[in-house]
């Protein structure tokens, strides 16, 4: 009949999950297959007609997929809190709604990004491979071998800085992770357009009890400042590269720079090369310019003082759970014609 609707799913969400779409008899559900995952060609040919699909972060949203999708399109339901690779204007402009899904993966990945500022500082990379390699039983010890800087505040009269690139829902969890290391101070900077605002730092600054939370004057001046960069702003032209090399020469010798956002805010090749002349002391990244192109020659690979994940940050079951329920939720309020829990207001952005 023709008031059934199809629905497009990319990936599939599990056996916890795809019930909840598959029990709506007014729905066609068409799942990716296994075999067939990643390739673009059966998403064009399955999403003609569709009123709803749902899409992960490595499938682009674009004119061709929205034109091939026609007019019947209602909904684009994203499993990501990350959107760069949705076209939004043209979502707009085909008055087609947007899901996606904050909050549900926030402690996940400041749990990762605390993770990695710890083994890139504490030498994980190498000394791991130290154990790896059989070499524990044949490496003399000395009182300084495999020592790093220390992330917790050596004494009560030193200070820790730690800065965040973007300050939004996963630095400001990161942030918390860090109180009990005894962290003292904070420097971040937000996307160019927004104000300085004494009143929301002395406000930070109470919420999280530490010395000082403060906005940056400068990206150079939190470079500068910090003992360890948080990267998490989100991805896009708008903060491709903020850091490269300027801002990794002006980092503390003994810093560590985590990134847990996208690849694209981190010039990679300044990065290795910053690693290999001591600009800093080391890096963790979740994310890579090109991922999941990145092999084994790759120059972050084969940094020994770079920690690289491959995207894993908000991979643990209960939160990609949470997220594929709040996907599968959002596509069908979507479809419906309902209030999502996550939607973007594509009128805000565009
Ligand atoms: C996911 C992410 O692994 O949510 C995001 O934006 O980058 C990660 O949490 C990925 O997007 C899954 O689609």
């Amino acid at each position: 009949a023709t008031s059934r609707m199809k629905v497009v799913v990319c990936r599939d969400l599990g056996p916890d999950v795809m019930p909840l779409l598959r029990a709506r008899t007014e729905l066609d559900v068409v799942v990716w297959p296994e075999d067939r995952a990643c390739e673009r060609a059966w998403l064009l040919e399955h999403v003609p007609g569709a009123a709803g699909v749902l899409v992960m972060l490595s499938d682009k949203v674009n004119e061709e997929l929205l034109d091939k999708a026609g007019p019947t399109l209602k909904v684009v339901s994203t499993m990501s809190v990350g959107y760069e690779h949705v076209d939004l204007p043209a979502l707009a402009a085909r008055n087609v709604r947007l899901g996606y899904t904050p909050d549900v993966l926030t402690d996940a990945v400041a749990d990762v990004s605390v993770m990695l500022a710890l083994m890139a500082g504490r030498n994980a990379k190498e000394t791991m491979g130290v154990v790896q390699r059989g070499e524990w039983p044949n490496t003399s010890w000395s009182p300084f071998s495999f020592c790093g800087p220390q992330l917790s505040r050596p004494s009560p009269s030193s200070t820790r800085t730690a800065g965040f690139i973007g300050f939004g829902r996963i630095a400001r969890a990161t942030l918390a992770r860090l109180v009990p290391f005894g962290i003292t101070h904070a420097l971040y900077t937000t996307s160019p357009g927004s104000a300085p605002s004494p009143a929301q730092d002395a406000q930070y600054t109470r919420q999280f009890s530490l010395t000082s939370v403060r906005r940056a004057g400068s990206l150079a001046a939190l470079a500068r400042g910090s003992d360890v960069v948080f990267v998490l702003a989100p991805g896009g032209a708008a903060t491709r590269h903020v850091v490269d090399e300027r801002f990794l020469r002006q980092m503390k010798r003994t810093a560590v720079l985590v990134n847990t956002a996208r690849g694209t805010l981190v010039d990679a090749h300044a990065l290795a090369r910053a690693l290999r002349e001591g600009w800093l002391w080391g890096a963790g990244v979740d994310v890579v310019e090109g991922e999941p192109a990145v092999g084994s020659a790759h120059p972050l690979v084969q940094e020994p003082r770079c920690v690289v994940l491959p995207h894993i940050g908000s991979a643990t079951t209960e939160t990609r759970l949470g997220m594929a329920t709040l996907a599968a939720n959002n596509l069908l309020a979507g479809v419906f014609g309902e209030a999502m829990q996550a939607e973007l207001d594509l009128k805000g952005r565009t």
